[in-house]
C-alpha cells in the first residue's frame, strides 16, 4: 500500500483519448445544425464535470445547464452551486433522470425552446421546425439516460460505464431530435483534485487512474465534509494511518483472508462502487466558495 501511495502520475495518464479529439471536431461542424444544447454536468461534482471551452465547440446556441443525478447529491451544496451557474447567466435545471417528476420540469424548459426560436423563425416568415439539440457532457453524466427518457423508450445505448457511447447519433425524442454524443474531457487536466473528482464519479475509466488514489480521494473527502458516512465503513473518522484505516473497512465489508491479510483491492474497489452504484447518497464534492 505505502508504495501504491503516491503513484499518481499525471504525465502517465492518458485523458483525452483519441475518440475526443474526433467527436470535438465533428461537433463543430455539425454545430450549424444544432438549434440548441443540453450541456450535463453531474450535481456532485458541479464544477469539476464542467467541460472546459464548451463555448469554443457549441458558439452562441441557446443552452440549459442539467445538472443530472440529483438524488444522489447534497441539496444545501447544490443549491449554492444552482445559484453559482444562474450568476454567471446560465439557465440551471436540477434532475434526478430516474424520476418522471423531473422530466416534466425539463419538458417544459424544451417547450420554452422551441416557442423562442420558432418566435425568431415566425418573425422571418419561416414555418415552426423540428428542433435539433446537442446533449453533451463528460463520461457517465447521463446523456443517453436523458435521450431515452424523452424519447420515452431506448433509443440511445446505456451503461454505468464512462465511454458507454461511441459516437455521434441523432435520435428522434418526442418534438425534437437530439444528438447522443460521447462524453467528452477536455486535453489538459492539469488538477490532480479534479481527476480525482471525475474518477470518484467513474468519469475516468478505472484502469486510468489508480484505484488506491481514487479510494482514498474518496475517503479524505467524506472525513472532510460528510464524517458521519465514515460509519458505513466501520470508522469514527479517518486516521493518518491508512493501513489502519483499511483494516477496520475490511473487517466491517469482509475484505480479510483466513490467512488474516488485507485485501486492499477489495477494500478500494468497494468505496469507489458505492458511488458508483448511488450507494452513497447526499454527497457533493466541489464547493463553490
Ligand atoms: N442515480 C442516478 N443515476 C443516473 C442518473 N442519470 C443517469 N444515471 C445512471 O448513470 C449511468 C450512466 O448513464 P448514461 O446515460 O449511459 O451516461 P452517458 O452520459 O450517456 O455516458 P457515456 O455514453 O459513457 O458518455 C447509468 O447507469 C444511468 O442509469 C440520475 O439522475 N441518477
Ligand atoms: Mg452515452
Amino acid at each position: 500500500m505505502a508504495n501504491e501511495e503516491k503513484s499518481f502520475q499525471k504525465s502517465s495518464i492518458n485523458w483525452y483519448p483519441g475518440h475526443m479529439e474526433k467527436t470535438k471536431r465533428e461537433l463543430v461542424k455539425l454545430n450549424p445544425l444544432v438549434d440548441f444544447v443540453l450541456e450535463l454536468i453531474d450535481s456532485r461534482i458541479p464544477y469539476s464535470s464542467k467541460i472546459v471551452g464548451i463555448d469554443k465547440i457549441i458558439k452562441n446556441k441557446p443552452k440549459l445547464l442539467v445538472m443530472t443525478k440529483s438524488d444522489l447529491c447534497d441539496k444545501i451544496e447544490t443549491e449554492k452551486w444552482v445559484k453559482f451557474y444562474e450568476n454567471k447567466n446560465e439557465r440551471v435545471i436540477l434532475i434526478d433522470l430516474q424520476d418522471n417528476k423531473d422530466y416534466k420540469k425539463l419538458l417544459s424548459e424544451l417547450d420554452k425552446f422551441s416557442e423562442e426560436i420558432n418566435k425568431v423563425r415566425a418573425k422571418k416568415g419561416l414555418k415552426p421546425k423540428v428542433l435539433r439539440g446537442l446533449v453533451i457532457g463528460i463520461p457517465n453524466v447521463g446523456k443517453s439516460t436523458l435521450i431515452n427518457k424523452l424519447a420515452n423508450r431506448k433509443v440511445a445505448g446505456v451503461g454505468n460505464i464512462p465511454g458507454f457511447t461511441k459516437s455521434l447519433t441523432w435520435l428522434k425524442a418526442g418534438n425534437t431530435l437530439l444528438l447522443d454524443s460521447p462524453g467528452m474531457l477536455w486535453p489538459k487536466l492539469d488538477s490532480e483534485e479534479v481527476a480525482l473528482n471525475l474518477a470518484s464519479m467513474s468519469a475516468i475509466k478505472i484502469e486510468v487512474l489508480p484505484v488506491h488514489d481514487v479510494a482514498v480521494h474518496i475517503l479524505e473527502k467524506l472525513a472532510k465534509y460528510y464524517p458521519e458516512k465514515l460509519k458505513r465503513y466501520g470508522l469514527d473518522q479517518l486516521t493518518g494511518d491508512y493501513e489502519y484505516n483499511y483494516a477496520q473497512i475490511a473487517k466491517r465489508i469482509g475484505a480479510i483472508s483466513k490467512q488474516g491479510e488485507i485485501d486492499y483491492n477489495k477494500v478500494s474497489t468497494f468505496i469507489i462502487n458505492d458511488l458508483k452504484l448511488g450507494n452513497m447518497k447526499g454527497i457533493t464534492f466541489d464547493r463553490c466558495e
